[in-house]
């Protein structure tokens, strides 16, 4: 049989094998309904086809995939829909236009160029479903495929993950912008090459981001988390423990990463890639070696383990703590050890030299200690799933690992913001087994992992100590608080729908 991500995207007739049969479906059928009808009313025509990709919930394993490291998401319900029709040869005006269901966003018109640039500038929300289309021409054109020549497509959106929230709407809208281009155009590739193709797309928004959440939105199974690989990326069903469930509670706090990339998520790039280079020089590399081969903190994780089995441990952290020093690197301190300047040692990319212009300073030894041991955490929460021990033990080893996360985040990766510390709290204080920053941060969601039997009073609980308050103060509506706070089980990848 074959594996799971060497099969395409599935093509489905009916909702009922993504949206189920309950409550779900009814919801989905008033969806798709709207969306056929508005997209009549925007164009004049009905789409030729829909794709839909989720969101998801990183379990554990924060900003590592960027650093080669297996991280464990899984999709959630939340998703993004995006109906396209592709004009006949000849037909209309030649523009990609992006409408969206939701008022918020206003139409956005590009020629229906794949070479032109995304402009960075100007931060559009339609840039992502550009990112998609230059995406899928790229791919095909490095498949030596004739792509024809470009038509104009009429797209509308309507997408349910919350924005902001490090649930990942950015990938859920990329993955099936990317999945309806080829859709439209008569294209379906192996999961596991769409989650590439995607992954490597989304950097066009000017984010040095990692794959998973592409990876999890393309290749997730309903009923498992995912354990998934990179390089060449690959996805291991985990079956999460019975008793347990895991609560999604937004901080309302909202990140906006494509605006805030220099000092935050890229920044943290930038960082793990210089703690790379400048522990490849201490462990015996040339400089203008480490500089052309090492990229990432996993490329020179072999050489810290040889270091410190030499004292008798396996733990590459130890190397970290020896050769890095804990106070922050200037560029001029790292400059001296790279025998070359910061820009260069970077490829002189224009993301990296955004980062450069913006930082005073780089904590070299605090990024690499989190990336190592959340690696090692990420391995550890897999194989409690699968141990012997009871479910109660289980749960508890699992949370534990969640909260050792979070601390690693916070305290060495400084990803977490202050509503998030109050939010990881109350969760704690009611009972959770363990509660964790999830996504990029700097805001958005916590996942917290509760005993099944108290989820319904667990939710209360926060309603009551988080959102009450936030209530009162106008800063959302008491009817949307199910959009910020639900328990969620391990839900189905991307899919295409045809009627
Ligand atoms: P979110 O939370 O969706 O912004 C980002 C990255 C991931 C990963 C996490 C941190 C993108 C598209 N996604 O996710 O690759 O690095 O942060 O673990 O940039
Ligand atoms: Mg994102």
């Amino acid at each position: 049989m074959a594996k799971h991500e060497d099969l395409p995207i599935p093509v489905f007739s009916s909702l009922d094998p993504v949206y189920g049969d309950g409550s779900q479906l009814e919801e989905a059928r008033l969806r798709f309904d709207h969306l056929k009808a508005k997209f009549l009313q925007v164009f004049g025509h009905p789409p030729d086809v829909f794709a839909r990709s989720p969101g998801r919930v990183n379990l554990i394993g924060e900003h590592i995939d960027y650093e080669g490291y297996s991280v464990l998401p899984m999709a959630i319900r939340q998703d993004t829909i995006v109906a396209i029709r592709k004009h006949d040869a000849g037909e209309g005006n030649h523009l990609l236009k992006i409408a969206n269901v939701n008022d918020k966003y206003s139409i956005c018109t590009y020629p229906a160029d794949p070479d032109q640039e995304v402009d960075l500038k100007n931060h559009k929300w339609g840039h992502y479903f550009l990112c998609g289309y230059k995406g899928y021409y790229e791919f095909a054109k490095s498949k030596g495929q004739d792509v024809g020549m470009p038509v104009g497509l009429d797209v509308l959106v309507d997408g349910t993950v919350p924005t902001g929230s490090g649930l990942s709407s950015s990938a859920a809208f990329v993955c099936s912008s990317t999945i309806a281009i080829m859709a439209a155009l008569g294209a379906n590739f192996p999961k596991k090459e769409i989650a590439q193709l995607t992954c490597d797309c989304e950097r066009h928004i000017g984010t040095q981001s990692g794959g998973m959440d592409q990876a999890i939105s393309v290749m997730a199974k309903s009923g498992f988390a995912e354990l998934i690989d990179f390089n060449p990326i690959c996805a291991t069903d985990v079956q999460l423990p019975d008793g347990g469930s895991f609560v999604i509670a937004h901080s309302l706090a909202e990140s906006q990463k494509a605006v805030t990339a220099a000092t935050n998520y890229n920044n943290r790039v930038v960082e793990c890639r210089l703690a790379s280079i400048v522990l490849g020089i201490k462990l015996g590399m040339k400089p203008e070696e480490a500089i052309k081969k090492v990229k990432t903190l996993s490329d020179v994780e072999g050489l810290c383990l040889s270091f410190a089995k030499e004292r008798n441990s396996s733990d590459p952290v130890l190397a970290v703590k020896e050769l890095l020093k804990e106070e922050p690197y200037t560029a001029e301190e790292i400059e001296q050890i790279t025998v070359d300047n910061l820009p260069s040692v970077l490829g002189n990319s224009p993301t990296s030299l955004d980062v450069l212009k913006a930082a005073k300073h780089f904590k070299l030894y605090q990024r690499a200690s989190h990336v190592y041991s959340e690696a090692r955490r990420v391995y550890a929460f897999k194989d409690a799933v699968s141990s012997s021990l009871s479910e109660e033990d289980k749960l508890k080893k699992l949370g534990d690992l969640m909260n050792d996360s979070h601390y690693s985040c916070s305290v060495l990766y400084e990803c977490s913001c202050p509503e998030l510390e109050e939010l990881v709290k109350i969760c704690r204080d009611n009972d959770a087994l363990g509660a964790r920053l999830t996504g990029a941060g700097w805001g958005g969601c916590a996942v917290a992992l509760v005993k099944e039997a108290i989820v319904p009073q667990f939710i209360l609980n926060l309603k009551e100590n988080f959102y009450k308050s936030r209530i009162e103060r106008g800063v959302i509506r008491k009817d949307d608080l199910g959009l910020y706070v639900f328990a969620s089980k391990p839900s189905s990848g991307a899919a295409i729908f045809q009627f």
